[in-house]
């Protein structure tokens, strides 16, 4: 048994989130280290390329938020055997962040530039993105970590945390999302991860 840690903000959503679900979901114990975005500036001097997930296992940090997916689903049976099916796993969870590193710059522009890049999203890659859905699951028949990071993403778009990305989006651009992400929310040990709050 590994001795794991992950650090990441206090938020329930980002890029530590699906490795956070999926321990929950496969009873894996971790320590969940959360610190507030005031403490960011000092947390990254501590990591190796100043960035945010980090997974630590057995003291040696590991950094890449889809290398911890895809370990952590293998430790909770949420990864695909299947090479082909691990493929499609991982194809959806690298769409995901192409549309995540479209996103992250408009958070440091001024309002009306984020505003018109945002919009410019919203009507852009992020539908073409939100389209592309497999049926029930996006890999192997069966609950895995691509679900859970798509269910992670689009619950943060229905939000309306994101200034310009209307929070209707994804019900108007792509309903079977929607569909997909209210499916995953009802799995009993996801229900209850987010009951805790
Ligand atoms: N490729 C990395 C990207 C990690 C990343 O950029 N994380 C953000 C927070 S979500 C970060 O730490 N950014 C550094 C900064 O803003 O200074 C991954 O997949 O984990």
């Amino acid at each position: 048994m590994y001795q794991l840690s992950l650090t990441y903000f206090d938020i329930a959503a980002g890029r530590a989130e699906p490795a956070r679900l999926a321990m929950h979901i496969g009873s894996i114990p971790f320590e969940d280290i959360r610190f507030p975005f005031s403490q960011f500036a000092e947390v990254k001097k501590k990591t190796p390329l100043n960035q945010v997930p980090v997974l630590t296992i057995d003291g040696r940090q590991i950094t890449q938020c889809n290398s911890i997916n895809r370990f952590i689903g293998k430790l909770a049976g949420l990864y695909p055997e299947d090479n082909f099916q691990a493929m499609l796993c991982d194809e959806i969870m690298s769409a995901l962040e192409d549309a995540v590193n479209k996103l992250m710059p408009t958070f440091h522009l001024p309002e009306k530039e984020m505003k018109n890049a945002r919009e410019a999203l919203a009507a852009g890659p992020f539908t073409l993105y939100l389209q592309r859905n497999g049926g029930t699951y996006f890999a192997d028949n069966r609950l895995t970590m691509a679900d859970l990071k798509v269910f992670e993403w689009v619950r943060t778009l229905n939000s309306g945390f994101l200034d310009h990305i209307p929070a209707t989006l994804v019900e108007n651009t792509a309903p079977l999302l929607n569909e997909h992400m209210q499916r995953i929310a009802q799995i009993p040990a996801v229900a209850e991860y987010y009951a805790k709050g």
